[in-house]
């Protein structure tokens, strides 16, 4: 071996020259010129890699001298590692430019966007939340959210509507592919949310529960199939009606001013007991009676009424102890009735020119 690489065993010199022609100043002068990453990978396995001179002059150490063999071994490792150093800060180099370049390409030019001017801007459904939630919070309300996509036990049985109940039909349903039929649903309100509430906490509990619920409605000036509610839970001891009642007026009064008037209709929910139906008078007739409001001068915004006992059983809660009131509002309602949107659909719709002016 020694012979084929042109070498005298015992020739030290030569064997360290060879060294320094294999790993030496011509090699450090090509690694520190390499232009990209690709063509130093290339460089450092000639240089390094198992067919290197480097890697045949290792071979040929086992037959040199044992003193010799120490002497170039140690030349030869610290060559070796100047080069894998030199090759290391490189690419590091590279790597520092290719990010550069990077970053440099995909620089965006902001210098459009001026300090105050607005550049898109929150939905109105989503401001209308915004505002809902801050309104219940300055009555002394927490904020808490469930998901969309819910249990049957959820959405229907926790809250007093078993299977085959005829109230099922108040609430037109998208079922979805998962687990036992019928078992996996969009929520079709927020009271699902409440279910959760009162299990995961103790009372008293004073909370507001906004969010997206889908029905298989035809949507009309009222009605969306994809629509927002927001929830409300009272449980607390010595709760009565009175204090929904007063709720909903302070509620009324703080969100919509005080000339909009509110009424309580009675009315059924398999949840509630008693319930009623929660209207203001229509901010788009005042009153007088309109399309939208089907010519009575009321827009329906939700229901309300007492915690029933069975909620209260089924989610583990002495109703011996506790009382409570519920309510459910339309989100996208009340937009439409702050903004006096004659049409419920124009908020799905996309028009730039609404967007623009809600
Ligand atoms: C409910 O959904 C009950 N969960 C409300 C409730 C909560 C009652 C707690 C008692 C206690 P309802 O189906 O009436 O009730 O819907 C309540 C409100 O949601 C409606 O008054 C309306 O403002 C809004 N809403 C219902 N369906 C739609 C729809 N398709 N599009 C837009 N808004 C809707």
């Amino acid at each position: 071996m020694i012979e084929a690489a042109g070498l005298d065993s015992k020739d030290g010199l030569a064997y360290d020259q060879a060294v320094r022609e294999a790993l030496g100043e011509k090699a450090e002068q090509e690694v520190s010129s390499c232009e990209t990453l690709e063509a130093l990978r290339q460089l450092e396995g000639a240089l390094l890699g198992k067919r290197s001179r480097l890697a045949q002059l290792h071979q040929q150490l086992g037959s040199l001298d044992p003193s010799e063999r120490k002497v170039l071994g140690r030349l030869l490792n610290e060559r070796k590692a100047r080069l894998k150093s030199l090759i290391d800060t490189r690419r590091a180099e590279l790597d520092r430019a290719d990010e550069q370049a990077r970053l440099a390409a995909e620089r965006m030019d902001l210098t459009e966007v001026i300090a105050g001017r607005r550049r898109g801007t929150l939905h109105l459904v989503s401001r209308t939340q915004s505002e809902l939630e801050d309104t219940f919070v300055g009555m002394g309300f927490t904020v808490a959210e469930g998901p969309e996509v819910e249990t049957d036990w959820n959405n229907f049985e926790a809250l007093n509507i078993p299977p085959d109940h005829p109230a099922r039909g108040m609430w037109d349903t998208f079922y979805l592919d998962v687990g036992k039929p019928e078992s996996v649903l969009m929520r079709t309100h927020t009271s699902p949310v409440q279910v959760r509430l009162m299990q995961s906490h103790q009372p008293p509990i004073y909370s507001v529960m906004p969010g997206r619920c889908y029905r298989r409605d035809t949507p009309d000036a009222r009605h969306l199939s994809i629509f927002h509610q927001i929830e409300g839970l009272v449980v607390d001891t010595g709760i009565s009606f009175s204090d929904l009642a007063g709720t909903i007026e302070a509620f009324t009064t703080t969100y919509f001013g005080p000339s909009i008037h509110s009424r309580l209709r009675p009315a059924y929910f398999p949840f509630t007991e008693p319930s009623a139906e929660f209207e203001i008078t229509c901010t788009i007739c005042e009153g007088q009676g309109c399309r939208t409001c089907s010519q009575t001068g009321w827009i329906e915004l939700g229901g309300c009424g007492m915690v029933d006992p069975e909620v209260f059983a089924s989610v583990g809660i002495d109703s011996e102890i506790w009382t409570g009131f519920a309510f459910g509002f339309g989100i996208d309602r009340c937009a439409q009735m702050r903004q006096g949107i004659a049409d419920l659909r124009i908020l799905m719709e996309n028009d730039i020119r609404f967007l623009e002016q809600a």
